[in-house]
């Protein structure tokens, strides 16, 4: 009987560890520690305030955005040819990290590998990429990982999960065929990823991040998330994760990262909710991330900086989106309203870099941040009169950047600031006040 009985219990257990194991794997990298080194990028990260998305692949030939394969529904054999005529000529890493740095950014997120699976790097593992496929034969990642040392920036991989190429990618969720078979090895593809991954965590020196995108095409897949994350943070201790899947983070991520949208107000969100990892929100300046030749919707310089204003006082980050030309040069009008907003970060960056959201929540009138004791608000929308949330704790000063005092006046409901109308389109009247 006992023997029976102690089988019974050792099957009970070795179950019990086998479902832990494969929750691990599929829900991230359970009991996930992060190192001393991690930690110090994510200090560094919040710090930033503001990077540099670059949506840039063999898509841009067509001039119809990154989704152009879906969209179009068009076959691999047909996809397979843009390769064959991306030469970009004019592409100039050192001039990206220049517009880069002149917007005031401290980082670039440039996809490694979109949707349609064309790795802009060298691989190994496949030789579906820009050095084997294209006319251009160069590594552009790595020659844009060494001008963001030259500049002092750091470089983060957007790296799509999904993948509409791979043949292993299956069962499929959303995404077509494209003339690939009815049948496929999920977890090979997985091991695929993972090499890519692994190749893009040794060959370009020390990186800021990974930047996941595509898991909410499969939501319900075993995408051995456990084990994914690990290789990463076993090759760059320093590196964070970041998964845009639209729901809850899982162990072994970074941080949080929102799309067109501030933290919790984003329009993909499932119930993502708003998490204590360093946050991330991202945007285009035009309504495309890929190159796009027919969107001209690009948004005034003023509402971006005060797009980015907004998710500093919202304790974000916010990652602004450029979409390269073939030829590998930025549109004009994208440049010109980075260097507007470089401008503006010259003249008030120190009440954005080194920020956390202010201790008053986002309220019509604007936002509000602090660094250390220094608390500044970021009137937006001023209407003569705004109020503070009580805190509880009293307004001691009030003064415009310049110096000249604001006046207010406490009372029951919070504190009053009366603000006189200023002339000229202002894009944010900063205040710094004292709090007692
Ligand atoms: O499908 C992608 C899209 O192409 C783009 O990369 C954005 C950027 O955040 N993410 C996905 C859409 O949610």
């Amino acid at each position: 009987m006992p023997h029976r009985r102690i089988l019974t219990y050792s099957m009970f257990l070795l179950c019990s560890v086998l479902n832990l194991l494969y929750a691990e794997e599929q829900q991230g990298d359970i009991g996930y520690k992060p190192t001393p080194e991690n930690l110090e990028t994510r200090a560094w990260f919040q710090d930033a305030r503001f990077g540099m998305f670059i949506h840039w692949g063999v898509y841009s030939l067509l001039g119809r955005g990154e989704w152009v394969m879906h969209m179009e529904n068009i076959p691999t054999a047909e996809y397979e040819k843009l390769p064959q005529k991306f030469n970009p000529q004019k592409f100039d890493p050192d001039r990206w990290c220049e517009i880069a740095a002149g917007a005031g950014m401290r980082y670039i997120t440039i996809t490694s590998k979109h949707h349609d699976g064309f790795a802009m790097f060298h691989s190994k593992v496949s030789d579906y990429d820009i050095v084997e496929r294209t006319p251009y034969g160069r590594d552009v990642l790595k020659m844009l990982a060494e001008a963001c040392t030259r500049h002092g920036l750091k470089l983060f991989f957007y790296h799509s999960q999904l993948d509409w190429h791979h043949p292993d990618y299956f069962p499929r969720g959303t995404s077509f065929a494209h003339g690939r078979p009815e049948s496929g090895d999920w977890n090979k593809y997985l091991d695929y990823m993972d090499a890519q991954l692994a190749e893009l965590c040794s060959n370009y020196g020390k990186i800021g991040g990974i930047w996941f995108d595509g898991m909410w095409e499969k939501p319900e897949a075993d995408w051995r998330l456990g084990k994914t994350y690990r290789l990463i943070h076993s090759l760059q201790p320093w590196a964070m994760v970041g998964s845009n899947h639209h729901v809850k983070p899982f162990p072994g991520e970074d941080f949080q990262m929102f799309e067109k949208g501030l933290p919790g107000q984003d329009p993909f969100n499932k119930g993502s909710g708003i998490s204590e990892l360093p946050l991330e929100t991202c945007e285009t300046i035009n309504n495309s991330w890929g190159y796009s030749e027919h969107d001209h919707g690009f948004k005034s310089a003023k509402d971006l900086i005060r797009l980015l204003v907004r998710a500093a006082g919202n304790n974000s980050n916010l990652l602004l989106n450029v979409g390269p030309l073939p030829d590998g040069t930025i549109q004009k009008a994208q440049q010109e309203r980075l260097a507007a907003i470089g401008a503006w970060l010259r003249e008030h960056g120190e009440t954005i870099y080194g920020t956390r959201g202010g201790p008053f929540p986002p309220q019509s009138w604007g936002v509000s941040t602090r660094k250390g004791d220094r608390i500044f608000l970021h009137v937006l929308e001023p209407d003569g009169l705004i109020c503070l949330t009580d805190i509880g704790r009293k307004v001691s000063r009030a003064r415009f950047q310049d110096g000249a005092p604001v006046e207010f006046l406490a009372t029951a409901f919070g504190t009053l600031l009366k603000l006189l109308p200023q002339a000229g389109d202002t894009v944010d009247r900063i205040i710094e006040i004292g709090l007692e």
